[in-house]
């Protein structure tokens, strides 16, 4: 079925056949939907989905996990313990959905709010919070769990993800590759260039566009004048808009996503419609040019309230697991600010490290300026 992703509707239950193939009636185009905002399921005709009740409190748990370890992050950096932080609340069911959906051989490309992917993929929340404190040069070895670093050059990593899954059809592995990236980075020419490429070499990438209405204070409507996923048409690929606030929705449009591209089908644009309920990052005062209406819009579309309201209407969760899931997002929560405010400052010349591989003179002269610069501040304390 489709659906307009703002109008108010009346919840449709799932009957087993089409749920209506309607062309949205709003002003939005329509979106893939299977879990409406008042937690019913509905069907869609070409993604289907059938999780059994301990995959849906699985999804339940890692948004909730998330949101908690987010949560904890923005106030830590509050706090003074970390340096900036980027705040995923909002988009836990496009990153938990999408996350869920890949493969441990897949390659995963973020940006710097990834972290519901990366807590899919098997990283250590608190690796990522060694990045923002800023006592690392990066966070985690990408290898260990295929998840790339976190990438602030908006939109490169769109390269980076078709120059690997290039490579990874090459090697004739069915391996896909990820990128993901916001609707501001959609405007840049490194997105265009890995459209092109994706298209023509028929990379096996699937390009995850978080849609979350902003990029810091630019509205999407600044980034284009076509629903973003329409884009993809012009390259050669398919693009489709899911409900990125709707985990199941989401988790099935990525699964099919990656199945064509590993299938050799290609690439595919994923527009995940969604919304960026707090600050771009803890450095952004968003009540400078957006209304708190707009944020009680999407208020009542929220992803993890949407799945819990299915849990109970369903009857797939009791009290004892609800509760259970407090005690271990309160832990969760412990362990990430007792680790962060006891991870050791690095020694400042370790950052020359791994600038080359082999060593650099250029490197080596900017190593001994600085350890003299550095040497400087110990004489006067000395004087
Ligand atoms: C090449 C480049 N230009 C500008 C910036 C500054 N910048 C950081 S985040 C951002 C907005 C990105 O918006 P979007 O792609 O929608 O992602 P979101 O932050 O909303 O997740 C900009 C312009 C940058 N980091 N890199
Ligand atoms: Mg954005």
């Amino acid at each position: 079925m489709t659906v307009d992703s703002t109008a108010a509707r009346k919840p449709r239950r799932s009957s087993g056949k089409r749920a209506g193939a309607k062309k949205a009636t709003g002003s939005e185009p329509e979106l893939v939907q299977l879990l409406t905002p008042e937690g019913d399921r509905v069907e869609h005709p070409d993604y289907a989905i059938d999780l059994t009740p301990g995959e849906l409190r699985g999804l339940y748990r890692d948004m909730v996990l998330t949101r908690r370890f987010d949560g904890e992050a923005t106030t830590l950096q509050r706090q003074g313990e970390l340096g900036l932080w980027a705040s995923l609340l909002g988009q836990e069911a496009a990153q938990i959905g999408s996350g869920r959906a890949t493969r441990d051989d897949d390659y995963v490309f973020p940006t710097y709010r990834e972290h519901g992917v990366a807590w899919c993929r098997g990283v250590d929340p608190v690796n990522l919070l060694g990045m923002f404190r800023g006592v690392n040069n990066g966070g985690w070895d990408p290898n260990e769990n295929n998840f790339h670093l976190y990438t602030i050059v908006i939109g490169s990593q769109a390269l980076h993800a078709t120059g690997y899954a290039m490579g990874a059809a090459m090697d004739g592995t069915d391996s896909a590759v990820v990128a993901y990236f916001g609707d501001g980075a959609s405007s840049q020419g490194d997105v265009a260039e890995a459209f092109t490429f994706a298209a023509v070499y028929n990379a096996p990438v699937v390009f995850f566009c978080q849609n979350n209405q902003w990029a810091i204070s630019e509205p999407t409507e600044r980034q284009t004048r076509v629903p973003l996923y329409q884009r993809a048409q012009g390259y050669g690929f398919p693009g489709v808009r899911v409900d990125g606030n709707d985990v199941l929705a989401v988790l099935a449009v990525t699964r099919a996503a990656l199945e064509r591209a590993r299938t050799g089908q290609g690439p595919m644009l994923v527009e995940a419609y969604t919304y960026r309920m707090g600050a771009h990052t803890t450095s952004d005062d968003p009540t400078r040019y957006r209304r708190d209406e707009e944020r009680e819009l999407w208020e009542a579309k929220d992803p993890i309230l949407r799945l819990r309201a299915h849990l109970e209407k369903e009857g797939l969760a009791d009290e004892a697991f609800f509760t259970a899931l407090e005690a271990e997002s309160d832990a969760l929560a412990k362990r990430v600010r007792d680790t962060v405010r006891t991870m050791p400052d690095p020694e400042p010349l370790a950052m020359f490290e791994h600038t080359y591989a082999d060593g650099h003179a250029l490197v080596d002269e900017e190593r001994a300026q600085f350890a003299a610069y550095q040497a400087s501040f110990a004489d006067e304390e000395s004087n």
